[in-house]
């Protein structure tokens, strides 16, 4: 089976439980949408996790951007010569716009690591996927964590930046090609449609799977050969 999930934001147990419920194996494949980083509890054993399996691809969200670019200067030695240029004013306002995005946590656990781990972790996150496209069943599906090409949907995906597709939020109330599915995170649905808070929304070719779980809600996997969405067990409010 084919899965998706995204903004997972640090909730492993949520995680781990939809493995266990849809019987997650070497036969199936996980996509995760970016956003697996920051504001929940335990972000660094999320990546750990995911590290360790071949079966699960990674795409980058805006909160992977940040962290590694903050992450990848503070795992240089800061000396007399080179502070200047490491610790200068570009970096200052990546880290306060980090750490002001929920990266504190990711932050704290990440400095707990040995240094090998770090690198390793580093070295997974520069490996994220900016998008990822695939047909099933004569269906096709474009999956990438927040939206595709600003005003031109049309667009080639090989053609757009990172900030066409990690930063804006689409618009769920367009169909943007009647030629595949937009499969995206980044926006909770609640905030696309309240009737949707919670599920994953389905419409105008888009399945939009941000359940919102760090903000109280479920978390949401979609798979993609049954239709089917499972969600992790309802939470305490
Ligand atoms: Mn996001």
């Amino acid at each position: 089976m084919i899965y998706a999930v995204s903004d997972i934001h640090g909730c492993y147990e949520q995680y781990k439980e939809l493995l266990n419920k849809t019987g997650f194996s070497g036969n199936d494949t996980l996509y995760v949408l970016g956003d697996v980083l920051d504001r929940g509890p335990e972000p660094i054993q999320i990546l750990a996790d995911m590290a360790g399996r071949y079966n699960v691809i990674p795409l980058i969200g805006n909160h992977e951007y940040m962290a590694l670019s903050v992450l990848k200067s503070l795992m240089k030695e800061i000396t007399e010569d080179n502070y200047d240029k490491v610790l200068n004013q570009n970096f200052m306002k990546s880290y306060q716009y980090w750490l002001s995005s929920g990266g504190q946590v990711t932050l704290d656990q990440f400095r707990k690591l040995n240094p090998d781990d770090r690198a390793f972790l580093l070295d997974y996150l520069e490996e994220f996927q900016l998008y990822n496209e695939f047909t099933l069943n004569g269906e096709k599906y474009v999956l990438v964590h927040a939206d595709i090409a600003g005003e031109e949907k049309d667009r080639p995906l090989e053609n757009c930046g990172i900030e066409d597709l990690i930063f804006t939020q689409a618009d769920y109330s367009k169909i943007y090609s009647s030629s595949y599915y937009l499969v995206t995170g980044h926006t909770p649905t609640f905030k696309i449609d309240m009737e949707y808070a919670g599920k994953i929304y389905r419409k105008n070719r888009h399945i939009a799977i941000d359940c919102g779980c760090v903000w109280g809600k479920d978390l949401g996997m979609y798979c993609f050969d049954t239709g089917e969405c499972i969600y992790s067990s309802a939470r305490e409010k």
